[in-house]
């Protein structure tokens, strides 16, 4: 949800105006809704190459993922690892464009240790490819929009202990 649509459900609830600090809240989201829209663009056209080089750059760091006996061993299994990547940049652009880590966390980061765990899965390579594509998603952009997306990643990675 949106600080806009959550601000009003919870004024409506009390059947007041909204707050000051409401407004004062809304008008930052709307102030930085042109950055907000534009790394969401930048992330949106550049997704194939961000989950390809950050990719590369997790198998070469981490062969063990990929070799024999390795969770993502196979072109089958390494395509199901870069689709994964492709999830969290996905939610990324979802959390950046909401200017809230509310839908990143509701669609995947609830459960998301067990779940990789039962998957035998090492999250802590998973958390390293969200670092990567950090790294490489915010190469592509100006130092500003970098910090702001890099905020989005961060949280992703750090959720994932
Ligand atoms: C949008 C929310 C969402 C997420 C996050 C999600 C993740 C997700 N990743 C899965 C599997 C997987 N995930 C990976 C990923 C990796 N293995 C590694 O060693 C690497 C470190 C890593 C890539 C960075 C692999 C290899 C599998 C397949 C595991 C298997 O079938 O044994 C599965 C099991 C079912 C399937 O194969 O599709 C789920 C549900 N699904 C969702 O709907």
């Amino acid at each position: 949800m949106s600080i806009v649509t959550k601000s009003i459900v919870n004024a409506d609830a009390e059947a007041r105006y909204l707050s000051p600090g409401e407004l004062d809240r809304i008008k930052a989201f709307v102030t930085t809704g042109a950055q907000r829209l534009r790394i969401a663009q930048i992330l949106t056209e550049g997704r194939e190459r961000i989950v390809k080089e950050a990719g590369n750059q997790l198998f070469q760091k981490r062969p063990d993922v990929v070799s024999p006996g390795g969770n993502a061993y196979g072109e089958e299994m390494t395509a199901t690892c870069l689709r994964d990547m492709d999830y969290y940049l996905r939610l990324v652009t979802y959390g950046v464009v909401a200017g809230d880590v509310t839908p990143i966390e509701e669609i995947g980061l609830v459960g998301v240790t067990e779940m990789y765990r039962s998957l035998g899965t090492s999250i802590e390579a998973v958390a390293e490819s969200v670092r990567l594509m950090k790294s490489v998603a915010t190469g592509l952009m100006s130092g500003d929009d970098a910090a702001e997306a890099g905020a989005y990643f961060d949280y992703v990675a750090g959720a994932m202990q």
